[in-house]
This record gives structure tokens, C-alpha cells and sequence, in this order.
């Protein structure tokens, strides 16, 4: 399963969205690091299941709307320096190191400084924010780095090890093989073995652009001043309102509201037991849904599984006919797969004895085979044939 984290300075709300996106209890306050240890949940990518246009009584959705569960990792806020100790120092890096992409918490409305102590919302600017955590990361990998670099110098002058293999094998907790290595070597425009210090730091930033993506998500939009918005809005940043997501999933939870993580809008169920209060809320919530077409919760898990990390859906069955499981279930798996996948790694997916017993695949909607070398595509459903059961 691929494993997405929360990250960002202090008091951003990461706990927030990582509980509206898990539904796992973990505290919240408006004070920095009230996150100490990382906190680990299950959140779940919306897609659209199969079972409607092919008119299948499919019992893994919820109206058409299919949720496939990934990881989610909320960490420790990080602060300027944190690679130097700062703060919660940088052990929480390292739960960063398990992160296939991270999502990365901005508070849009300029309420916190860089430290992630309250202020006037506004008297911040975020786009300060967004730059600092790659700087963080960048320098937290290069530390590492220089740890291990005079003996990866030594090892490469006798020759028992290529530097290369060296610094794969320092990484290989961050998923780095030798080819990145040396993908990380020409786009730094380095000769690793020749590096000097500012050599060697543009090349950890490489690195951690290889591997660990990151998309900034603008937080706390239902109070970020307008103007602050619009500067915003033309940088291009995403947005959310993780309290109106979570204080939505509550709602939808009780009853009070009819709503599915990642509409655009909700409905309420039974007005006149609302109070006040509650309507108030609800209406701000609704405020911003019309204007981002949603509280961005969901469109952001969405965004970084789709687009950052190039992942599809594809559905495997036993039976083709009823697109199904031996028993009967339709539908039964949904799995994340690497654009580009054939039928052959949905095998292995599923599980490594039918993978190394494949024989050969076939679309459930065409019920032709399909060749070992073809490109699967986004919802596709597919039978596989193995020696394995
Ligand atoms: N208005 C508004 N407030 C939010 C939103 N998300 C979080 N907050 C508030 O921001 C404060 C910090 O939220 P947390 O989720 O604890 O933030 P954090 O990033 O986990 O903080 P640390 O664990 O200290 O690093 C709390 O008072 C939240 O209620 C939001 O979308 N809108
Ligand atoms: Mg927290």
C-alpha cells in the first residue's frame, strides 16, 4: 500500500486533515507541537468504480464512489533549522523516510508565523512557507550524506565499491537505486567522486526531488483574508478547509448531513434539529465548497495519488463474466498501480506466487487477451491467469 505524509511547520493543521481524511482520533490545538509522536491512519483515494457504467450490483462502493485506502503519516511540525536540531529536532525526518509523496500543510491564511505561533491572519505570507520544508529535507539528506562521505571516498579509491552503489545503499531506505544516483548526478551537473560541498548539496536536492514528490496544499482557506487569496490563487496553490472537512465527515457521521468525502457539495438531512450554530458553520463550510468546489480534502489525497505519484486503478477478477471473484463478489479489489504497469505486475500485486505463475491476462469488458506488454489503463478490469491459485 502506497503511504502519503502530512507535513509542514507547526499549528498549519496537518492533524486536522490527517483526522478528516483517517477518522483516527489524534489531538488538535492551536498552539505549536501538539504532534509529537507521528500519528498513522488509513485515508482513502476517491475513484469512480466501474460497477455503474457496466450496470453490476457491486457492494465495495458507496453510490459509484469508490474509496481505496492508502497510508497517511502526520508528523511533527518542522521548523526553520530543524535539520540542525531545532525544534523537535530531526528524528521525525525520518518518518518521513516511509512517505511515497508528501503533502505538504501551508497555512493559507497567514495566521501562524514560521514558527507556528498565532498572528493576525494575514501578517504572514504562506508562499514563505512553501520553499523551507525542501530546504529542511534537502539538508536533512545531505546530512546524511556527509556522514557517510569519507567513507564512501575511501571504498571508491580502492575501487571495492563504486560510489554510485555507495550512496544507493545509504538511500535505500528512501527508495534510491543506483540508476537515480546517477539520474541525480547529471541533473546536479556534478562528478559525484569530485564534489565539493555545494556539489554535493545540489545533488541531495535532486535526490529528494526523485524521491519524495510534493505538492503544497493551502490550508485554512475559510480564513484566509482576500486579499491574501488572490496572491495566492496566482501562484497556483491548491486549497483546503481541513476543519470544514472534518467538521463535515462529524455531521455526515450523525446523521446531520448527507455527504461523501470529496463532493463538491452536501445536503442537510434534518434542518430543524440544527442550532444555530451548527447552520452557521455549515453555511461558512458551504461558502467555501461553492467557491473551490469542495472543502480540497479528497482533491488533494486525489491530486497526489493521480498526479504526482502517476497512479491508476485497475480492478483483478476471477471471473470475467460476472466480473468477479470465485464467489461471486463483484468487484472485489481495487489496486494503486505505477502508469505504464502491464498485467503481469497486477500480478504481482495481487500477490508474488500468481505473479511467477502468470500465464497470460484478459479485459474483462472486451474478454479478449491481452498481450504480457500491454499498458494497462485507468479502471480497467482485468482476469488473470496463473498456474498459482
Ligand atoms: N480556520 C481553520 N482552522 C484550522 C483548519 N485546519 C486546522 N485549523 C486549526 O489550526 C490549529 C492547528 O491545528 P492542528 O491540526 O493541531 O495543526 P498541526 O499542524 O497538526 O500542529 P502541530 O501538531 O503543532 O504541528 C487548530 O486550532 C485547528 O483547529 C482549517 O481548515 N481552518
Ligand atoms: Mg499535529
Amino acid at each position: 500500500m502506497i503511504t502519503l505524509a502530512l507535513a509542514g511547520k507547526p499549528n498549519c493543521g496537518k492533524t486536522t486533515f490527517f483526522r478528516a481524511a483517517t477518522m483516527a482520533h489524534a489531538e488538535i490545538a492551536n498552539y505549536p507541537f501538539t504532534t509529537i509522536d507521528a500519528n498513522f491512519g488509513v485515508a482513502y483515494f476517491r475513484a469512480e468504480c466501474p460497477c455503474r457504467n457496466l450496470s453490476l450490483p457491486c457492494k465495495k462502493c458507496v453510490g459509484g464512489a469508490r474509496f481505496i485506502p492508502v497510508n497517511m503519516i502526520d508528523v511533527a511540525g518542522l521548523v526553520p533549522d530543524a535539520h540542525k536540531g531545532r525544534g523537535l529536532g530531526n528524528q521525525f525526518l525520518d518518518n518521513l523516510r516511509q512517505a511515497d509523496a508528501i503533502i505538504h500543510i501551508v497555512d493559507a491564511s497567514g495566521a501562524t508565523d514560521s514558527e507556528g505561533n498565532p498572528v493576525e491572519p494575514g501578517s504572514h505570507n504562506p508562499l514563505d512557507d512553501v520553499a523551507f520544508l525542501r530546504y529542511e529535507m534537502n539538508m536533512w539528506v545531505y546530512g546524511i550524506l556527509d556522514k557517510h562521505w569519507a567513507r564512501l571516498q575511501r571504498q571508491a579509491q580502492t575501487k571495492t565499491h563504486s560510489v554510485h552503489t555507495g550512496i544507493a545503499e545509504v538511500f535505500a531506505g528512501l527508495g534510491i537505486s543506483p540508476e537515480d544516483v546517477r539520474d541525480a548526478e547529471v541533473s546536479a551537473g556534478i562528478d559525484l567522486v569530485h564534489a565539493d560541498e555545494d556539489g554535493l548539496k545540489s545533488f541531495c536536492r535532486e535526490i529528494v526531488e526523485i524521491s519524495k514528490p510534493m505538492v503544497a496544499i493551502g490550508n485554512k482557506v475559510d480564513q484566509a483574508p482576500a486579499g491574501l487569496l488572490a496572491t495566492l490563487e496566482q501562484s497556483g496553490m491548491i486549497f483546503a478547509s481541513a476543519a470544514g472537512e472534518l467538521a463535515l465527515r462529524n455531521a455526515a457521521n450523525a446523521g446531520m448531513v448527507t455527504y461523501l468525502p470529496g463532493d463538491p457539495t452536501f445536503s442537510i438531512n434534518r434542518e430543524d434539529e440544527l442550532s444555530q450554530a451548527q447552520k452557521a458553520g455549515l453555511e461558512k463550510i458551504a461558502a467555501v465548497m461553492n467557491r473551490f468546489g469542495g472543502t480540497g480534502v479528497q482533491q488533494a489525497i486525489n491530486h497526489t495519488v493521480r498526479e504526482l505519484l502517476g497512479l491508476i486503478v485497475v480492478y483483478p477478477v476471477e471471473d470475467e463474466n460476472k466480473f468477479s471473484d470465485s464467489r461471486g463478489e463483484v468487484l472485489p479489489d481495487a489496486f494503486l498501480l505505477k502508469k505504464g504497469s502491464t498485467p503481469r505486475d497486477l500480478a504481482y500485486q495481487v500477490h508474488t506466487d500468481i505473479g511467477k505463475g502468470f500465464l497470460y491476462a484478459i479485459d474483462a469488458r472486451t474478454k479478449m487477451r491481452v498481450k504480457d506488454t500491454h499498458e494497462l489503463s485507468d479502471g480497467d478490469i482485468i482476469r488473470i491467469v496463473s498456474t498459482a491459485k
